[in-house]
C-alpha cells in the first residue's frame, strides 16, 4: 500500500526534502541556481513552522473549548535566541531534517547559523522570560507571553580599538518566518488628555478619560512549542501603529503633514528596546512603551474572556498575570480602570479581582534600579491612572494607619507616592499592593527583600512574600547547545533527564568509571577546540584547548566586577614578569558582554579588558601561559557556544548585589566549576553540588555591612597589599594604554576612593581562591569528577522546577495535555 504524506506535515526525508524545495519556490520565489543561504534558511524555517502549526492551532482550540486557566506572563523583554534549532529539538525531528537538508545538497549547521536571533531583551531578566516560556509549554501549562515587538532589539556590539561601538539591530530586515500578524485582534490605547466625571443613567458617579491621542496595537504571535509534547503556546508581541481615523479627524482636513507626523510618532513607540538594565530618569517613551503593551495585553485577555460568554466576575480564576519586575506594573492601575470605567465594577469588587489576578516578581535589590516616574510626567501621560493610584494609595494608607497609628514614618516609606523631594510614583509599591504574591528570584534575594528593600511591606503583609529560585531550560542550554555532552549523558542514563533534570543524579553512579571520565574529558576538549577555532576565526587569537578556559560572560556592570577578574589577570602577569620561569596553570580568560551605551565606567572596563589582552597576548615572555579574549557581541547564540566550553565560571558579584544570576546555572549544567561569592543562586548551587565542588571566596553580606559600618577605606588595602598595589599602579602608569596614564583614571579613582563594590576588600580572597583553582586543575582526574558532579547535581536549576513552583505557590494552575486529532 502506498502512503502519501502531506507536504506540510509529513516527516519522511523525501517529503521534507520536497517541502523545502517547494517553499523555496513558492514562498521565497527562488530556484536553486539563484537561491542564497538565507533563502534556504527561510524555506527550511517555513518547512519546520508548517510542522508546528497544527499543534499550535490544536492547542489554541483546546484552550478555548475547555475554558482553561491561562498564565499571562507580562514581560517588557524576551531574549528568545534562535528559533530553528530549538524547534527541531522540541519537535524531535532534528535528524530527519539534517538528512533532508543534506540530500538537498546543503549543510544544516550552516543554515542554522544564518538565523538572526531576536534579541528583544537586555540580559538575565529577558532570558529568564524565554526559559519560562519553554518550560510552560513543555509542562503543558496554558500560557501566553505578552510583550513588545521592538523593531530594533538590543544593539549589536562591535569592538573598535578596544572600545564598544553600538550598531542598530535590524533583526526584522530579512523577514521573520516564525511570527504571524493578527491585525484582526488589534486594540486601541489612549494617552494624555484629561478626565471628566459624569452621572450615568442610574445616577452613579463615573469617570471618563478623554485622551489627547490614541495608538493602535497589532499583535504578532510566535508559537512556543514544548519539548516532545503537542502543546504550543503563544508569545504575543505588540507593535504600535497610528490610529488613522482618529488622527485624520483631529488634525482636520487639510493638515496632511500633521497627520503624518502623528503616524510617525505612533510608530516610534515600539521602535527600539532601551538598552539599559537600570532605569533612566524621566524617559517618557519608556513609560509609553510599558503602558502600551500592558494595556494591549489586558484588553486582549478581557476580550478572550468575554468572548467565551463569561462575565468579569471570575476573571481572576481564569487569568494568572505575572509581572516580570515593575516594568509592567502599571497593569494594576490599568486593570482597575478597565473594570471600573469600562465595565462599571464597583471599586471593592474591582480591587478584589485585581489583587487576586496579579503576582509580582522582583529582580533586583539595588535601590537605584527601582522604577519611579516623576509625578508630572506620569499625570500628563496617564491622567486617569494617576487618579486611580491616588485612590489605591488612600485606601492602602488607611490600612497602614490602622496598624501603625500616628506613625508618619511608615506612611511615607510605604506610600505609592514618593514625597521626600520631587514627587514620584513608586512602581514597586504599586506592584506590591496590587499583587497577591511577591517573590524574589533566589533564596538569599528573597530573604534580603524582606529585610531591606521591601521590609515595611513584609511587616505589613508577610503572607504575600515567597521565593521562587530561577531556573534555565535544559533544552536550549544543554540539548541544543551541547549535543555532544547530551549524547554522552543519554548513552549512560537514557533521555528522561531532558524532561526531568533531577535524573542527572544517575550520572553519579558512573563517577568511578575511568572510561566514562575519559569520554567526559574528550567531549569537553572537543567543544573547547570548537570555541578556540571560533576565537581564531573572529579575532585571530590562538588559544590552546588544553589551557583552563576561565569565562565571564554577562552584562557589564560594576557590581558584577569584571574588573576584579582583570586585577587577577594583571597580578598573574606581574608574577610571570618577576619570575619568567614560573610554573602556572595556563589559562585562557574569556569575556563577553554588552555595556549600556551611557554607562561610561562599564565601557571603560571593556576597554581595559581589551588593552590588557593586547599586552598579555603579545608578550613573548608570557607565551601560552595567559591569553585574554573579549568576544564581541555576546548574545544567546554566542552563549550557546561558550557555556559548553567553559572549565571555570566566574560569578564574582559583590555579595548581596546579584539577585540570582542564571548564567551560573548554565555553566554548571555544562560541567564547569564555579568560582563565586556568597551571592544570589550561587549559594544554592554550592549547596547542591557540595562545597568541595565549588570555589567560594569573598565577604558575605553581613560582613560587608559590618565593614561599611566601620568605615571602609579601599586605600588601606591598596597600601598594605603589594600585589594589589602593583596591579593598580601598572594600569595607572599607562602601561596598557600606550603611555596614557589618564585613560583608566576614572575607573581607578573610583576604586581607590570609593570602591563601592569592594573589589579591594575581596581581592586577596579571590586571588587565593584562584590559586586553589589552578592547583585543582592540575589533577585532571579529580577535576573531571568535580565537573561530572556539577552536571549531575543541577536538577534543581531546571526552569521546569521553577515553573512548577510558580504554578503551585502563585498561579494555582495545572497542566492541560493536548491530544492530536488526525
Ligand atoms: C528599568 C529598565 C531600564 C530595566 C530593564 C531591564 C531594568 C532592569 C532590567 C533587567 C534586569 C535584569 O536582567 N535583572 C536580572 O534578572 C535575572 C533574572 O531574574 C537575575 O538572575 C539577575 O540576577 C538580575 O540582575
Amino acid at each position: 500500500q502506498i502512503q502519501i504524506e502531506d507536504d506540510r506535515t509529513g516527516l519522511s526525508i523525501e517529503t521534507l526534502r520536497r517541502a523545502i524545495a517547494d517553499n523555496l519556490f513558492y514562498i521565497q520565489g527562488k530556484f536553486p541556481a539563484i537561491a542564497t543561504k538565507h533563502d534556504y534558511y527561510m524555506a527550511l524555517a517555513y518547512t519546520v513552522r508548517d510542522r508546528l502549526l497544527h499543534r499550535w492551532l490544536n492547542t489554541l482550540e483546546v484552550y478555548l473549548k475547555q475554558d482553561v486557566k491561562l498564565v499571562c506572563y507580562l514581560s517588557a523583554e524576551y531574549l528568545v535566541g534562535p528559533h530553528l534549532v530549538n524547534n527541531l529539538i522540541n519537535l524531535g525531528i532534528y535528524e530527519q531534517i539534517r538528512q533532508a537538508v543534506e540530500e538537498s545538497g546543503l549543510n544544516l549547521q550552516q543554515l542554522i547559523n544564518t538565523e538572526e536571533e531576536p534579541g528583544l531583551g537586555n540580559g538575565g531578566l529577558g532570558r529568564l522570560a524565554s526559559c519560562y516560556m519553554d518550560s510552560l509549554a513543555s509542562l503543558e501549562i496554558p500560557a501566553i507571553g505578552y510583550g513588545i515587538r521592538y523593531e530594533f532589539g538590543i544593539f549589536d556590539q562591535e569592538i573598535k580599538d578596544g572600545w564598544q561601538v553600538e550598531i542598530t539591530d535590524k533583526w526584522l530586515q530579512d523577514g521573520n518566518p516564525w511570527e504571524i500578524a493578527r491585525p484582526e485582534a488589534a486594540v486601541s490605547v489612549k494617552f494624555g488628555g484629561h478626565t471628566e466625571s459624569y452621572l450615568d443613567d442610574q445616577g452613579n458617579y463615573r469617570v471618563r478619560w478623554l485622551p489627547e491621542y490614541i495608538v493602535k496595537g497589532i499583535p504578532y504571535d510566535t508559537p512556543i512549542l514544548g519539548y516532545k509534547v503537542n502543546t504550543a503556546n503563544s508569545m504575543r508581541l505588540w507593535t504600535s501603529e497610528a490610529c488613522e481615523s482618529f488622527d485624520f479627524q483631529r488634525f482636520n482636513v487639510g493638515d496632511y503633514y500633521g497627520a503624518v507626523d502623528r503616524k510617525v510618532f505612533s510608530e516610534n513607540l515600539t521602535k527600539v528596546l532601551y538598552p539599559n538594565d537600570e532605569p533612566i530618569k524621566g524617559k517618557e517613551l519608556r513609560l509609553q512603551q510599558q503602558y502600551f503593551f500592558v494595556s494591549c495585553s489586558l484588553q486582549d485577555m478581557i476580550r478572550i474572556h468575554l468572548n467565551e460568554g463569561n462575565t468579569l466576575d471570575n476573571f481572576a480564576e481564569k487569568f494568572a498575570v505575572q509581572l516580570n519586575d515593575t516594568h509592567p506594573s502599571i497593569g494594576v492601575a490599568e486593570l482597575m480602570r478597565l473594570l471600573i470605567d469600562v465595565h462599571y465594577y464597583p471599586w471593592e469588587k474591582a480591587w478584589e479581582i485585581t489583587e487576586k489576578t496579579f503576582g509580582f516578581t522582583n529582580h533586583t535589590l539595588l535601590p537605584e534600579a527601582l522604577e519611579r516616574w516623576p509625578l508630572g510626567l506620569f499625570g500628563h501621560l496617564l491622567p486617569r491612572h494617576l487618579e486611580i493610584i491616588y485612590e489605591i494609595n488612600k485606601r492602602f494608607l488607611d490600612q497602614v494607619r490602622l496598624k501603625y497609628p500616628g506613625n508618619n514614618e511608615k506612611l511615607s516609606s510605604l506610600s505609592l507616592i514618593d514625597e521626600r523631594g520631587d514627587k514620584y510614583v513608586r512602581m514597586a509599591h504599586l506592584a506590591c499592593v496590587g499583587s497577591h504574591k511577591i517573590n524574589g528570584v533566589a533564596q538569599l534575594h528573597s530573604e534580603l527583600l524582606k529585610k531591606t528593600l521591601l521590609k515595611d511591606f513584609y511587616e505589613l503583609l508577610p503572607e504575600k512574600f515567597t521565593n521562587v529560585t530561577n531556573g534555565v531550560t535544559p533544552r536550549r542550554w544543554m540539548v541544543v547547545s551541547n549535543p555532544e555532552l547530551s549524547q554522552l549523558i543519554s548513552s549512560k542514563i537514557g533521555e528522561n533527564w531532558i524532561k526531568n533534570l533531577d535524573e542527572l543524579r544517575k550520572l553519579e553512579g558512573f563517577i568511578d568509571d575511568g572510561g566514562f571520565r575519559q569520554q567526559w574529558r574528550e567531549v569537553k576538549r572537543k567543544v573547547k577546540q570548537d570555541l578556540a577555532q571560533y576565537i581564531h576565526d573572529k579575532l585571530g587569537i590562538i588559544v590552546s584547548p588544553d589551557s583552563l578556559f576561565d569565562v565571564q560572560v554577562k552584562r557589564l556592570h560594576e557590581y558584577k566586577r569584571q574588573h576584579l577578574n582583570v586585577l587577577h589577570i594583571i597580578t598573574l602577569y606581574n608574577r610571570i614578569k618577576q619570575n619568567p620561569n614560573l610554573d602556572i596553570t595556563p589559562r585562557t580568560f574569556i569575556f563577553g558582554g554588552k555595556a549600556a551605551p551611557g554607562y561610561h565606567q562599564a565601557k571603560l572596563i571593556i576597554k581595559l579588558i581589551n588593552s590588557v589582552g593586547d599586552i598579555v597576548n603579545h608578550d613573548p615572555e608570557i607565551g601560552e601561559r595567559l591569553k585574554v579574549v573579549f568576544l564581541p557581541d555576546y548574545n544567546v547564540t554566542l552563549g550557546q557556544r561558550v557555556y559548553p566550553a567553559a572549565d571555570l565560571s566566574e560569578q564574582i558579584s559583590t555579595a548581596g548585589k546579584e539577585a540570582s544570576g542564571t548564567g551560573n546555572m548554565k555553566f554548571s549544567l555544562n560541567g564547569a566549576l564555579t568560582i563565586g561569592t556568597f551571592d544570589g543562586a550561587n549559594i544554592e548551587i554550592r549547596e547542591e553540588v557540595g562545597e568541595e565542588n565549588f570555589f567560594l571566596f569573598g565577604l558575605k553580606t553581613e560582613e560587608i555591612d559590618q565593614l561599611r559600618a566601620q568605615g571602609y577605606n579601599p586605600q588601606d588595602y591598596y597600601n598594605s597589599n603589594p600585589e594589589l598595589k602593583a596591579a593598580i599602579d601598572l594600569i595607572n602608569s599607562g602601561f596598557f594604554s600606550h603611555g596614557d596614564g589618564g585613560l583608566f583614571q576614572l575607573l581607578i579613582n573610583s576604586l581607590l576612593y570609593l570602591d563601592h563594590y569592594l573589589l579591594f576588600a575581596d581581592y586577596q580572597s579571590y586571588l587565593d581562591c584562584q590559586e586553589r583553582v589552578s592547583q585543582a586543575y592540575k589533577d585532571q582526574e579529580h577535576w573531571t569528577r568535580m565537573s561530572i558532579l556539577n552536571t549531575a547535581r543541577m536538577g534543581k536549576f531546571s526552569s521546569d522546577r521553577s515553573i512548577r513552583e510558580y504554578c503551585d505557590k502563585i498561579w494555582n494552575t495545572s497542566p492541560v495535555p493536548i491530544q492530536m486529532k488526525d
